[in-house]
């Protein structure tokens, strides 16, 4: 790997190039490698990185569907949050609330930029509230509003005042922060401080969990409801997966949270603990291995006999479906090469199923991520905080004032099970999974995408819709794992079968060793550039 971060440092200035070597490293699993992350792009260098807004917007509150959410500004930052992130629900009943096929806006002109929007998102709330009486509205902030100074959050108490539902705003225009990565922390705050623990609930179950950080992309969520409805865990709320309002406001009545994409929600799961002493763990659901790691690890914490034998069937019959259809594909894809950069935490997860297949990953890296995503949650407290994380507002949180609701027992049971060598509040990185000088990349550029694969011809290419085509027209096939190119589910048993089999269809081929990329045979332009 040192040789390809040279090649491609070379063709930087001297200050850029410096910079970016920071944020690549040939791994060495069993030492302290440090890698650059969380900090801003160089300008120009076309990031696949997403704004802050998109963050908020569209991955952390996107899936809830019946908060009529507002987008306060130009109708494009509308549209884009307008269901391309394929997160499915299925509310209640047919007549139930769904606002996820609507994109409401209030369509900024330049006459609202010039003389302020506030009077615009007004009568764009009381309008949806005629239209649709929703049990509660949420008003996104895009660029504009922010540096015209338009309140949303005076505009929302106002509102709430007037119409008596919960309407809440979020600061969250796209340039708050380096990446989405703010949005998501800004999501958390005010769901947080507005929604959750608005309501309480009577107890319907012995295991009560929460699912933090899955999004039902593709179905993903519905599959792992499956698994918990049959082995008797009663899932309160999902962060944000097929998930209602209500939900989000009861989740302090909840026994465990199982936190997936640590990245995007572990803020409201070390909130929910500070305030109502309900722990937390990390859970992995892609890959066989580790849906049934995670489902032992829950049975583990509420520690019944019953639940854990069904736990263990489950497994069981499971784990044989999944066996089988990978002994018949197996053989066609091991050995084989991957590549993946995802935004903050699939680039990691998904190793997990390419293990399974044998299948080599000789290069990974997130868009977004923090540094203990990559190197493990042991390493926050030596992260260095920056003005641009220091921008986000870190919200202190005490005990519950409620005795009723503080989970004294769960304190208690947290204690017991930690001395016996049970993990609660941490995650491992990706670096210390990954082989030993495989090449780790933060924020990954385009040109740069291009040379590792000219380097190392992967047989796959992992990334989204801004890299699919270029690279695909390069002869290497590339499996979106943000889309997941409109199939999944991936997630769980069901999820894995149906990855195995995206595999082979994609990798025990050779269509694509005959694609050329067009302009290789006519191209439009030639020319050459020096720096
Ligand atoms: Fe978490 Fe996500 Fe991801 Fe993410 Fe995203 Fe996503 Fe992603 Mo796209 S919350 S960090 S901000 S797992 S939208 S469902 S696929 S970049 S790797
Ligand atoms: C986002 C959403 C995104 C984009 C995916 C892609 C998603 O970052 O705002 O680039 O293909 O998963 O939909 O990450």
């Amino acid at each position: 790997p040192s040789e390809i971060i040279s090649e491609i440092t070379k063709q930087y200035p001297g200050k850029i190039a410096k910079k970016r070597k920071k944020a690549m490293v040939s791994n060495v699993p069993e030492e302290d490698q440090e890698i650059q992350a969380n900090v801003r792009t160089v300008p120009g260098i076309i990031t696949q990185r997403g704004c802050t807004y998109a963050g908020c917007r569209g991955v952390v509150l996107g899936p809830t569907r019946d908060i009529l959410q507002i987008v306060h500004g130009p109708i494009g930052c509308s549209f884009y949050a307008w269901l391309t992130r394929r997160n499915q629900t299925k509310p209640e009943t047919e007549t139930s609330e769904n606002f996820i096929p609507y994109a409401f806006s209030t369509d900024m002109q330049d006459e609202n930029i010039v003389f302020g929007g506030e009077k615009k998102l007004k009568q764009a709330i009381r309008e949806a509230f005629e239209l649709f009486s929703p049990k509660a509205i949420a008003v996104f902030s895009t660029c504009p509003v922010g540096l015209i100074g338009d309140d949303v959050h005076a505009v929302s108490r106002e509102m709430k005042e007037e119409l008596g539902i919960n309407v809440f705003g979020f600061s969250c225009e796209g340039y708050r922060g380096v990446s989405q990565s703010a949005g998501h922390h800004i999501a958390n705050n005010q769901i947080f401080k507005h929604v959750l623990g608005n309501t309480d609930r009577e107890r319907t179950g012995k295991f009560q969990i929460n699912l933090l950080g899955e999004y039902n992309i593709g179905g993903d969520a519905f599959e792992l409801e499956r698994l918990f409805e049959e082995a008797g865990i009663e899932l309160l709320s999902t962060f944000s997966g097929n998930s209602s309002y209500d939900s989000f406001e009861y989740a302090h009545t909840a026994d465990l949270n199982i936190v997936m994409c640590h990245r995007s929600i572990n803020y409201i799961a070390e909130m929910m603990e500070l305030k109502y002493g309900i722990p937390w763990i990390k859970g992995n659901f892609i890959g066989a291995g580790s849906t049934t790691k995670t489902l032992k690890k829950i049975a583990e914490f509420f520690d019944d006999a019953e639940l854990t034998k069904k736990v263990a069937e489950i497994c069981a019959r499971e784990e044989a479906k999944v066996e089988a259809v990978k002994a018949s594909i197996k053989p066609k894809v091991e050995g084989k090469t991957a590549m993946m950069f995802v935004g903050g935490s699939r680039a990691h997860h998904y190793q997990d199923l390419f293990e399974e297949l044998g299948i080599k990953v000789l290069s990974a890296g997130y868009e977004f991520a923090h540094r203990d995503d990559y190197e493990g949650r042991h390493v926050i407290p030596n992260i260095k905080i920056d003005a641009d994380t220091r921008n986000i507002e870190e919200l202190s949180v005490s005990k519950t004032e409620n005795e009723a609701l503080w989970r004294q027992d769960l304190v208690e049971k947290k204690a017991e099970l930690e001395k016996k060598g049970y993990e609660f509040s941490s995650y491992e990185g990706m670096m210390p999974q990954m082989e030993k000088n495989a090449l780790v990349i933060d924020d990954i550029s385009h040109w740069e995408t291009e040379k590792l694969i000219e380097f190392y011809k992967p047989d796959l290419f992992c990334a989204g819709i801004k890299e699919k085509y270029v690279v695909q027209k390069g002869g290497v096939p590339l499996k979106q794992l943000h889309s997941y190119d409109y199939g999944g589910p991936y997630a769980g048993f069901e999820g894995a079968i149906n990855f195995y089999k995206e595999m082979e269809r994609m990798l025990a081929t050779n269509v694509w060793k005959l694609v050329d990329a067009p302009w290789k045979s006519e191209p439009e332009i030639v020319g050459s550039m020096t720096i």
